[in-house]
């Protein structure tokens, strides 16, 4: 499903494909301010390039990334633990206004830096253990725009949905959307210049058990 119809008025749009619970709110920064925030957060972040094992070898993954948060939202993925840097000014700046968007607070955020087209995210759903159940995951993009795939997990008669991410737009996942649906950033042959994506999440702490 090619989805082109999310407006540019006041409220976001909604997606209503089974099983999750997407919003899209494609003008949420003015232009002005996601050209800054841009600027600021390529210089701001702690990017790193992560490497994953395959097979028992190590393969850099295809992206920069940085995980910023509270000190003790630990946080860990395909084997790469993350330690959590400080929060930054421009990372403060934005969580204030998700805050102001979602009424809900964030206690860390994963950044991507996607390079040019040869970066990419491959097929997962944000549905680590310490994300609890049904995360509400806000997703904040800047610069060049992508397109963002969704597919349902189990059914394949539900279409996937094509979602295209522009310049200061932030897309909602909510409800059981990570528990029946994932999701892809693909590599595209098309040029295209960096982007920044920043995923604001809730860790809860280790259950003690
Ligand atoms: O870059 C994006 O829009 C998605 C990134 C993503 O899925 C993730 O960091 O978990
Ligand atoms: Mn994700």
């Amino acid at each position: 499903m090619q989805v082109s119809l999310f407006d540019d008025g006041a409220g976001p749009q909604v997606q209503t494909p089974p099983d999750a619970e997407i919003r899209l709110y494609r003008n949420w920064l003015a232009g002005g301010e996601a050209d800054a925030l841009f600027q600021q957060l390529h210089g701001e972040l702690a990017w790193e390039q992560s490497v994953i094992r395959i097979h028992g070898k190590s393969v850099p993954i295809p992206r920069l990334n940085a995980w910023h948060g509270d000190a003790d939202s630990h946080y860990g993925y395909s084997g790469i633990a993350l330690q959590p840097q400080p929060w930054t000014p421009g990372l403060l700046q934005i969580r204030e206004r998700l805050q102001q968007t979602l009424g809900q607070p964030f206690n860390s955020v994963l950044g991507n830096l996607y390079r040019d087209g040869r970066d990419s995210v491959a097929w997962h759903s944000d549905d680590e253990r310490e994300l609890g159940t049904n995360p509400l995951i806000a997703s904040v993009s800047l610069g060049a725009e992508r397109r963002f795939v969704m597919k349902h997990k189990s059914r394949k008669d539900v279409p996937r949905l094509e979602l295209w991410l522009p310049h200061g737009s932030l897309l909602v996942m909510a409800g059981t959307t990570q528990h029946y649906w994932s999701h892809q950033l693909p590599k595209t042959a098309r040029p295209v210049a960096a982007r920044i994506n920043l995923t604001f999440r809730r860790i809860y702490p280790p259950q003690a058990s």
